[in-house]
């Protein structure tokens, strides 16, 4: 008897972490500064099947986690590119990228002696 219910106990666990099975993916992106930063996490935020999104300015890594039912990596990247900025070997939208604001532009500096 309580075999059974240890053995329930363990198939209910399963069925819940299954429920919320999410992926995560790191993506190389050409982001330059906090501003960048706070654009391309506010934005992707926006993307369907995306519950977190974390950039680090100085490796450049975008850390996605997301739901692989709604989304998958390559939509990711073209999410990331629509904002203006490369995704791994995907370049950015030319035309979104004309709208960042100068200093996030590749090479920009947005050190403050300009
Ligand atoms: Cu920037």
């Amino acid at each position: 008897m309580k075999i059974v219910f240890a053995l329930s106990l363990i198939f209910l666990s399963f069925s819940t972490t299954a429920q919320k099975k999410l992926e995560k993916i790191e993506i190389l992106t050409s982001v330059v500064c906090d501003m960048c930063k706070e654009t391309l996490e506010h934005d992707m935020n926006f993307e369907r099947g995306v519950k977190k999104v974390v950039l680090d300015v100085e490796t450049k890594i975008l850390t996605v986690e997301y739901n692989p039912e709604k989304t998958n990596p390559h939509k990711l990247r073209v999410a990331v590119t629509n904002v203006g900025y490369d995704a791994d070997d995907l370049p950015a939208n030319p035309k979104k990228y004309k709208r960042l604001h100068a200093c996030c532009k590749k090479g920009g500096s947005c050190s403050g002696d300009d």
